[in-house]
């Protein structure tokens, strides 16, 4: 494992800086067929988006189909270039939290995606962290039937706040739900936003809405040009953040 800065998500704010973009790209692909296949796809597919794609989400999909060694490999071909997301949205007991984050950041991942509903973070979060790697919680799903979510909202923010968590995850379907939990969170806390394009959301206007980052998967690794789509996106986010692309 490579030594981390002293904040864990300064890494992720100083490539959104470098390339002008807020953009993370969720890589949920399936890994079927033969393995120097996928891997040169997924190669090929990071060195196209190098210049515009900051962080690069990995989650069930890629996880378990691609298999650890495939993923610390790619993370430390590419870990210079990208911040690495374990999206493994955690929701277990301590023990095995402390485990997990364990096992993830000698992945060489710097950040993972927890959720918080189930409580007691407090008792595991201070080990992962000491590890440098950022931890993120699920506050407000993007998608309809998250409603436990909604009647939830405000006990889970004052969690957070507690809990003094890396970041947030909160659906850019859901613009109300960010503008509150930056109001509430200030700076300290990063907003990740996914839900763009194929859930609905317009690419910019989550961050318009407070958040940091954008994060989108199938409207990027499923058009037959990836870069393009993300040049359209970035230029949207461009707009928002620096008045102009
Ligand atoms: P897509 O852009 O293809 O809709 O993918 C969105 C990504 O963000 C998926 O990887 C999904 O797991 C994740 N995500 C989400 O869509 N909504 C949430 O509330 C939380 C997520 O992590």
């Amino acid at each position: 494992m490579e030594e981390k800065g002293i904040l864990p998500l300064e890494k992720l704010a100083s490539l959104a800086k470098e390339k002008r973009s807020r953009l993370i790209l969720a890589l949920d692909l399936v890994a079927t067929g033969e393995r120097n296949h996928i891997r040169s796809k997924v190669s090929r597919l990071l060195k196209d988006l190098k210049e515009l794609v900051i962080g690069i989400k990995i989650g069930y999909p890629f996880l378990l189909s691609a298999g650890s060694s495939m993923i610390e490999e790619i993370i430390n071909d590419y870990r210079h270039s990208y911040f690495f997301i374990a999206d493994i949205k955690l929701a277990d007991v301590p023990h095995i939290a402390r485990i997990v984050s364990s096992i993830i950041a000698h992945m060489g991942f710097d950040a993972l995606i927890t959720h918080i509903f189930q409580m007691g973070l407090e008792d595991w979060l201070p080990d992962a962290m000491a590890l440098g790697i950022g931890i993120i919680g699920v506050l407000m799903m993007s998608h309809k039937g998250a409603k436990l979510f909604e009647s939830l909202f405000q006990r889970m923010l004052k969690y957070v706040e507690a809990v003094n968590l890396d970041g947030v995850v909160i659906g850019a379907t859901r613009p109300g739900y960010i503008r509150e939990a930056r109001r509430v969170l200030g700076d300290q806390v990063a907003i990740f936003s996914p839900g763009i394009i194929r859930q609905g959301a317009e690419p910019g206007i989550a961050l318009k809405s407070g958040a940091d980052y954008e994060i989108v998967g199938r409207a990027i690794i499923e058009s037959l040009n990836p870069l393009s789509v993300a040049r359209y996106i970035v230029k949207k986010e461009r707009e928002i953040i620096y008045g102009s692309s």
